[in-house]
């Protein structure tokens, strides 16, 4: 993050932007407005990623809001220009996503800060870890913006098969995140019959399955198990403990909630039925956003404008527009992701994707500005 930081920030300051980082970790460049107004439009995404990740999700969006200041050049709009680079939107590190844009949305709590990664570092000592001071995060809050934009890939196939260079998203879907232990006991593999094992692993592989079936029922639902932590791990000793990650995704809140009660009631009765204990921790309960109406029209009218076809389309993958609509009209723009690849080392964009997304970032700064004046 700091080598991202000291790049992003040369390329910034010779811009003339003004740039620092917040409490939270968070990159951020100003560029100034005509000197006689104080609002300000917002255009970021994320700088952290998953596990061996590709190159785009997250830092294209912060360079083409870099870029779009570089392309403005001396044009003065009547609005400043913040470009935000966050801290953590992927919640690899603590389990929990949006560290970095909670923070400009002014929702970090004190949970948040304690929450401990798996050495043992809170968000607090990571924080400070990086020579930042996590009593201060109160002032990363934005509270005047007129708006906030991400330009994000689609990191799916949708725009590729409408053989579309842009998507207007129209919404955010919910997001249902929790980590569930089962529990039973350690044995000896060679010893142990298998009638009364309390296998912790088999219990969890039993209710993984069970997951893939009840999601693949039901339309436009997602639910993944990816992270797997298995206790003592021997290859000859019975499975004491397993702690398993569930990501549970639907467009309608009603939809994930269902699902969410329905796989954490099998969980409950795989358990029971194989006499191991059974702990649901919720971390994350976020439900499906819309992006805002007047601020998507402005999105719409400079795609048209821009000569490219007017896709919408609603995402899967969650974003930090979806935190900082609580605070801010939002809108997002995607770009095509060839293969749909994503969170992939091979994940990849097109370079007339790009131009087409700056053309059109440039068309919706003049159209928010014809807004204002
Ligand atoms: O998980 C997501 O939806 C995003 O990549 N943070
Ligand atoms: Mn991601
Ligand atoms: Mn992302």
């Amino acid at each position: 993050m700091r080598d991202v930081h000291a790049r992003l920030a040369a390329w910034m300051t010779r811009l003339g932007m003004s740039v620092r980082v917040d409490a939270a970790g968070n990159l951020r460049g100003v560029h100034p407005a005509a000197p006689s107004t104080v609002r300000r439009l917002l255009i970021g995404s994320h700088l952290d990623t998953v596990a061996r990740a590709g190159a785009f999700d997250g830092v294209l969006g912060v360079v083409l809001g870099i870029a779009l200041v570089q392309l403005l050049g001396r044009r003065q709009h009547p609005f400043s220009i913040e470009v935000v680079g966050f801290s953590d939107e992927e919640g690899v590190r603590f389990g929990v996503p949006f560290i970095g844009s909670r923070a400009l949305a002014g929702t970090i709590d004190r949970d948040l800060l304690e929450r401990r990664d798996t050495s043992g570092r809170s968000v607090a000592e990571a924080i400070r870890d990086y020579g930042l001071d996590p009593d201060a995060i109160s002032e990363a809050r934005v509270a005047d913006a007129i708006g906030y934009l991400e330009l994000h890939i689609e990191q799916g196939p949708v725009l590729e098969r409408l053989n579309a260079a842009l998507g207007i998203v129209t919404a955010i879907a919910g997001q249902t995140r929790a980590q569930v232990t089962f529990t039973g006991m350690a044995g000896h593999a060679g010893t142990t019959p298998m009638r009364g094992r309390r296998d912790a692993l088999a219990g969890a592989a039993e209710w993984i399955g069970a997951v893939e079936r009840d999601a693949q029922g039901v339309t436009g639902l997602v639910a993944t198990i990816a992270h797997v932590e298995v206790e003592p791990g021997a290859g000859n000793v019975i499975a004491r403990r397993c702690r398993a990650t569930i990501d549970i995704r639907h467009a309608d809140d009603g939809v994930r909630a269902d699902a969410a009660r329905r796989m954490a009631a099998t969980a409950k009765e795989i358990a029971s039925r194989r006499g191991l204990d059974i702990e649901w921790e919720p971390r994350l309960d976020q439900g499906t956003v819309a992006m805002d109406p007047a601020l998507t029209a402005m999105l719409e009218r400079a795609v048209v404008r821009s000569g490219t076809p007017l896709h919408r389309v609603a995402s899967g993958a969650g974003h930090d527009a979806m935190i900082m609509a609580a605070r801010m009209p939002a809108a997002m723009l995607f770009l095509r992701s060839p293969g749909g690849i994503s969170h992939h080392p091979d994940e990849s964009v097109m370079e007339e994707d790009v131009a087409a997304a700056l053309a059109a970032g440039l068309n919706f700064l003049d159209e928010l500005a014809g807004t204002l004046s």
